[in-house]
Formats: C-alpha cells, structure tokens, sequence
C-alpha cells in the first residue's frame, strides 16, 4: 500500500497476541466479550486483527488482513485495571472518543512490555 504522512512509512513498533475485550463505545458501557487479539502499534495507531489462529482454513488467504478495529492513540490515557477483571494483567486503554479496551496477556513480561511501549507512544503524541 502506498506511504502516507509526507511518503514516510509509519514505524512498526511492536505486534503481537494479546486477549481484548471493548468495554465502552463513545462512553456508553458494554458487556465484556474477550477474545484473542492480533495487535499491532504503528504510527499513532493500534490496530486490532482477528486471531490467525481462530480463523477457519479458507479463511486464510494471503492479503486477508482487512483489521477489525483501529485506535488512534493520540490523547488516550492508559491505566493498569487490574480491579477491572478476575484476570491478571489487564490494562485499560481510553481513547479521546470514550472507547475503553481492556487489554491482558498472561504472560508479565510481555504485558509490561506493551504498556510501555503504548505509553510512550502516547506520550510522543502529547508532546507534538
Ligand atoms: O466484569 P464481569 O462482568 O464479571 O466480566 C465477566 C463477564 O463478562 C463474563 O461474561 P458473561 O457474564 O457474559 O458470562 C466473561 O466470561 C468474563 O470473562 C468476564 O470477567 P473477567 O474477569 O474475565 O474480565
């Protein structure tokens, strides 16, 4: 697909599997619905992918990655919610627009990874 922002290609910054559930819409709660998550952070963004691993046979064809959802990442807040879900390692992200996602990894390391990665991406943004 073609470059954007002036040509320049946004930076990948970190992919991988993570389980998600979308707890509010514009501020408006909803039920808890977890599911595995392909994650991907670039430029601003984190984009959500169905799990590969999910996915039917015929449903993996090459190029098949239309994602399922996209956050933009600039004036969200990030927050450890751990009281939010029975869960370890669960994070909160809310976007300027009220959309909250609990993000959770069962493994620490990883987790702690990605909220810091988010975090600083966030705060880039901030600054600009
Ligand atoms: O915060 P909640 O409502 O206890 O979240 C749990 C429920 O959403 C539950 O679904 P149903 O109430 O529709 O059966 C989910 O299966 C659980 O995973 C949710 O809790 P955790 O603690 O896993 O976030």
């Amino acid at each position: 697909s073609p470059p954007d922002n002036n040509g320049v290609t946004p930076e990948l910054e970190k992919a991988g599997l993570l389980n998600k559930t979308k707890i509010a819409e514009g501020g408006r709660k909803l039920r808890k619905n977890w599911s595995p998550s392909w994650v991907v952070l670039v430029g601003n963004s984190l984009v959500f992918f169905k799990d590969p691993k999910s996915q039917t046979p015929s449903s993996w064809k090459p190029g098949n990655s239309r994602p399922e959802s996209s956050v933009d990442l600039r004036g969200a807040q990030l927050h450890w919610a751990n009281e939010l879900s029975s869960k370890k390692n669960v994070f909160k992200l809310r976007t300027v627009t009220g959309n909250e996602f609990l993000l959770q990894s069962e493994t620490d390391s990883l987790i702690k990874e990605w909220y810091k990665t988010i975090q600083n991406v966030i705060d880039r943004l901030d600054r600009e």
